[in-house]
This record gives C-alpha cells, structure tokens and sequence, in this order.
C-alpha cells in the first residue's frame, strides 16, 4: 500500500523554470512549508503556506506551497511542521523525456494485424492478430483492413478516435519537431524518419484501407461483441467491417488532408494519395450530410462512438484541406457549416471543432468566411485559461464536468491553449497549459500519477485486455480518469456520493474510470512535446 498524501504535486517534477505549487489539502494549523532533498532529507528551501479556498469540483479546502523559486535539479520531497509528506518529484530538465517516449511507444504497442518481438515489445510481445479477411457487415463481400491501432483497452479499431490520435500526433510534429527523436525502439527507429511520423503512418495506412470504393470510410472494424480479456493473437472472434459514418468520413478528410501536408517533403506519393483519398471522402460526404449518427446494429456490442452532429468534422476537413493546398473552392464550403449544431466545441472524438479552427487560424492568406472562427477559438481558450488559473482548486480546467475520459479533455484543453500560444504567445496559456499536465501527473484530488509506469501512486490495474492477461500495467498509458456520471458497476458501487473530481478508482473493471485509449495517449503525447 502507498502512504497516502495531503499534499499533491506532479509527481514526475519540473523543469527548473517551471512553476511549481503543492496544493495542500486541510493544511490545519500549517503555515510554513520545507522542501527537502530526499537522501538527506536537508531542507533546501522553505516557504509559507497560502491558503486558497474550498474550491471547485473536488470539494477539498485547499492551500498552495509555492516552491517555483527552487531550481536546483535534485530529488526533492514537500513537508509541513505537522508531519504532512508530498510524494517524491524532481526538478531537472529533462524530467518530461521517459514519459514522452513511452506514452508514444504505447501506441507501438497497441499495433494489430502484425506480430510485436520481444525486443521491442518485451514481455507485451505477440504474435500477429486480427489479421483475417474481414466479413462487410449485412453483406457477402469481403475486405482487408488489417493495421491500424488496437482503440483502447479493447481490441477493436475505430476510424473517428484514430482520426483524432493522428491529429494529435502530426501536429504535435509540426510544432515540436525537436522534441521527437528516430531512437524510440520501434521497428523503423533509425530510419531517417522521426519515429512519431512512423508510427502516424501505421494509422493511416489502415484508415486508407478502411476507406470504401463509393469514397465513405467504415466506422469501425470489430467483432460482434467485445474480445476477452486475452492477447491479441489468441482472440478468435469474427472481423466485420462495419458501414461507413458521416463522421468517419468526414474525420478520415481531415486527418488525410493534414497527412498531405506533414508527410509533403517525405514522401511525396503518400502524401498525394493522402491529399486525393481525402479529396473522394469529402465528395462522398455531401451525400450523407444529413444522415443520423452512426449506431451499432442490434447484434453488435463494440464501441459505438455515436455523434449525429458531423458539422464540426466537416469544418476540419474544409479547414484542413484549405491550410494544405490552398485551394479556394474549400472557402466556398466553409460557409455552408452550421456552426448552431456545434453543441461542444473542442478536440475530443464526438468535438473536432478546435482542430479546425486552429487550421483555418494557421492557413496563410485566411479563408474569408461569415463565421467568428478565431473568436470561438480565443472563446474556449480563455475558459479552459481562467478555470485552470483561478476557478479550481488544483488547477484543472475543467468547469465541474468531470466525464469518461476526462483525462482526455484536460490533456485537449492544454493541447488548445499550447496551439493558440504557438499562434500568438501567451504568458497565461502556457501556465494553464502547463497546470493541465501538472494535473495529470499528480496535481489532483486523487493523488495519482494517471500516466501508468510514473510517479509514486500510478493505476496499476489499468481496463487493458494486454495488461490483464500479463498480470501487469503496461507502462506510459493515461488512464481515463474521474467520472462522476459513474458509467459502470464499480464506479457505482464505489463512489457514491463521492465528488466529482474524486470519483476515480483504480481497479480493472472499472472502465469508465480505467481504462485507456489511443486518443487520450495522444493529446498527452502533444503536451508533452511541448514541455520538453
Ligand atoms: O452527451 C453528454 C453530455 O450531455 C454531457 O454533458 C457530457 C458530460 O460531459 O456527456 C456527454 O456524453 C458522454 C459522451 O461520452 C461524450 O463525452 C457520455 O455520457 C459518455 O458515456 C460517453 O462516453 C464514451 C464511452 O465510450 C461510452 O460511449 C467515451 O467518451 C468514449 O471514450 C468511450 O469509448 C470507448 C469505446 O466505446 C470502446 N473502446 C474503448 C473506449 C474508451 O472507453
Ligand atoms: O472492455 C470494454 C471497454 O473497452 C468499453 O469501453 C466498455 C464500454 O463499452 O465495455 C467494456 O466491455 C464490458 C462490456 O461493456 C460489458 N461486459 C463486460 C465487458 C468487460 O468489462
Ligand atoms: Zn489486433
């Protein structure tokens, strides 16, 4: 069992610049603060004690320790006169390296279709999976659609979320091509090519395949139901590929268009097969408009990934297309978005608005258009900033809305701010920014780091069929985190009554609280980018 703390930090570390504030939960008659080195336990630094407020969605009262003076690298822990103990964390640069590496290298480790050697994989290693002809859904024919990402902690594979993980990762490429190396250990490391884009590439190489003859891309490729709790190469259920999405096919656009740029100076055939088999989804699109979401038919159980609004991933993919190849006729389209059936605007799989407002905000020579793009931009930016900065009491951004997966929107929300800042630098969204991943990495309620493999206290019973069957957590996964709509029997169970910040638990049932994705590892992947 891991002692239990009042005083929470981010239990990686920081930079030496970075700021650094322990929130204090009950301080009580606590007014002064030691920073200690955790060999000698000699304080190095001391501090007094603010009090902040009971604060926001975690209903604790909370104070802050304010240590950003302290830049000296070292290993360094937090205590109080009473006796109070933060987890260990360091300060150094570099501190941020490992857990980039690794959350990138879990999607490495979420590949199909292909075997993983134990020299890459070491003990998640396995055979190939999911690599059989797949049956088309409701018909005769047949498809290859093997590749791509296993979604999450199930096995199947799902355009819209794998749409948005790409995104995540070519942009961060754009912006940060420093922070990514060729060296991660991966099949392809010390090609030539940074590893980031090889990995993107083993995405879009399978969301090609999933892209039907009429130019609609399939929702998803799953079996009936969910696989068991096995290794991929030992599931045996029955591959359909399901009928396309507007969504799917709209998302399948965008990321392609973003593809044709990145990969532009690399590999110029495949960044024109990107640019044109976005060109046919966008057509095919139009006919499908005004159809409803997507929703499993009666016998399937796999994810549903329903979103009957697919205006906002019809504004990325103009918006996209337009920053890509400048083309004018995507300008005529941009009008035709009716920003009104946009209810959430954002980065998240059902919200895709925030990409293609930072593509039209990033497009040289702007399109011109009757809609506000850049105002619902700042818009957002400066709610997530002044929730973060002084709404809640650990700095998160989220305005008492703690869903599945709301790791995912506060690593968006950083995302959002970090890219409005590339835009046009500004001081507050770095800070909010980086409070977001202070958050992740331990600056919260629960006192976990909910990246696996880091920090002190980190989710050792991840929902990850992988990490069930070999009995271990599987390193650099971001776990969804607090849900307080308690969306299975564990949570249900378990946290009753419990605020809506707190309501994580840490046991592998729990998938709404515990379970993993590609595309909460990937805005995360982004972040980290960023404070590298
Ligand atoms: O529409 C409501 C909105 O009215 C409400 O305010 C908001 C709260 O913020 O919730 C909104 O709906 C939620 C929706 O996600 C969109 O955020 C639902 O309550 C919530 O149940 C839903 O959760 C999704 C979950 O599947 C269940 O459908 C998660 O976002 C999504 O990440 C998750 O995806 C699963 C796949 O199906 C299967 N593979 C694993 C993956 C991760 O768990
Ligand atoms: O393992 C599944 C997970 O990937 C999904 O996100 C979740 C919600 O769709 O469902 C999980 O599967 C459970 C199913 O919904 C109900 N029976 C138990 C399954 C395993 O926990
Ligand atoms: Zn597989």
């Amino acid at each position: 069992m891991i002692k239990e703390t009042q005083i929470n930090l981010n239990q990686i570390g920081y930079r030496p610049k970075d700021e650094k504030r322990a929130v204090i939960r009950d301080a009580g008659g606590d007014t002064e603060f030691d920073v200690r080195r955790c060999d000698t336990k000699e304080s190095v630094f001391k501090g007094t004690i603010t009090n902040g407020s009971g604060l926001g969605s975690s209903g604790d009262s909370v104070s802050y320790a304010d240590l950003s003076a302290l830049t000296r690298p070292g290993r360094y822990m937090v205590t109080t006169s009473s006796g109070k103990e933060s987890y260990e964390f360091e300060i150094g640069d570099g501190v941020y390296d490992g857990a980039l590496a690794d959350s990138l290298r879990m999607l490495y480790l979420q590949r199909c279709g292909t075997d993983l050697p134990e020299e890459y994989a070491g003990e998640f290693a396995h055979g190939k999976c999911h690599d059989e002809i797949a049956t088309i859904y409701g018909e005769t024919g047949q498809m290859e659609v093997s590749g791509g990402w296993h979604d999450a902690g199930d096995y199947g594979r799902y355009t819209v979320p794998g749409a948005k993980a790409v995104a995540d990762l070519l942009l961060a490429y754009e912006l940060y091509p420093g922070s990514f190396d060729d060296n991660l250990g991966i099949p392809e490391s010390n090609n030539g090519i940074k590893d980031v884009l090889d990995e993107a590439r083993f995405e879009l190489e399978w969301l090609h395949k999933m892209q039907l003859p009429s130019g609609c891309v399939s929702h998803k490729v799953t079996g009936l139901d969910f696989d068991g709790f096995i290794m991929p190469d030992k599931c045996t259920s029955k591959l359909y590929v399901m009928p396309a999405s507007k969504t799917a096919t709209a998302d399948f656009a965008g990321v392609m268009y973003m593809a044709g740029r990145v990969y532009r100076d690399i590999d110029p055939a495949f960044s024109d097969k990107c640019i044109a088999a976005a060109d046919r989804a966008l057509a095919a699109y139009t006919d499908h408009r005004k159809d409803e979401g997507f929703t499993n038919p009666p016998d399937v159980l796999t994810g549903e990934y329903r979103d009957d609004c697919s205006e906002d991933e019809f504004l990325w993919a103009v918006c996209e297309g337009y920053r890509t190849t400048g083309d004018r006729r995507f300008e005529s389209l941009l009008d035709t978005v009716d920003m009104s059936l946009i209810r959430y605007e954002g980065f998240g799989w059902d919200d895709m608005s925030g990409y293609a407002y930072y593509a039209y905000l990033a497009a040289k020579d702007p399109m011109k258009t009757k809609h506000d793009l850049k105002g619902r931009f700042y818009g957002m930016c400066d709610k997530a900033a002044r929730t973060a900065l002084t709404g809640e009491a650990y700095g998160s951004s989220l305005d008492d809305d703690y869903a599945w997966g709301s790791n995912m929107y506060i690593a968006n929300n950083a995302m959002a701010l970090l890219l409005a800042s590339s835009l046009e630098y500004n001081k507050d969204y770095e800070l909010a920014a980086k409070r977001q991943l202070d958050y992740i990495l331990g600056t919260n309620p629960c006192s976990y780091c909910f990246l696996t493999g880091y920090g002190t206290n980190s989710p050792q019973n991840p929902h990850h069929r992988p990490s069930v069957a070999q009995k271990k957590a599987m390193k650099g996964m971001l776990v969804g985190g607090a849900d307080s709509y308690l969306e299975d029997e564990w949570a249900q169970k378990a946290l009753k009554n419990v605020p809506k910040a707190k309501c994580y638990i840490d046991v592998s049932d729990s998938y709404s609280c515990n379970e993993i994705t590609i595309y909460w590892n990937s805005p995360l992947v982004f972040v980290l980018a960023a404070f590298r």
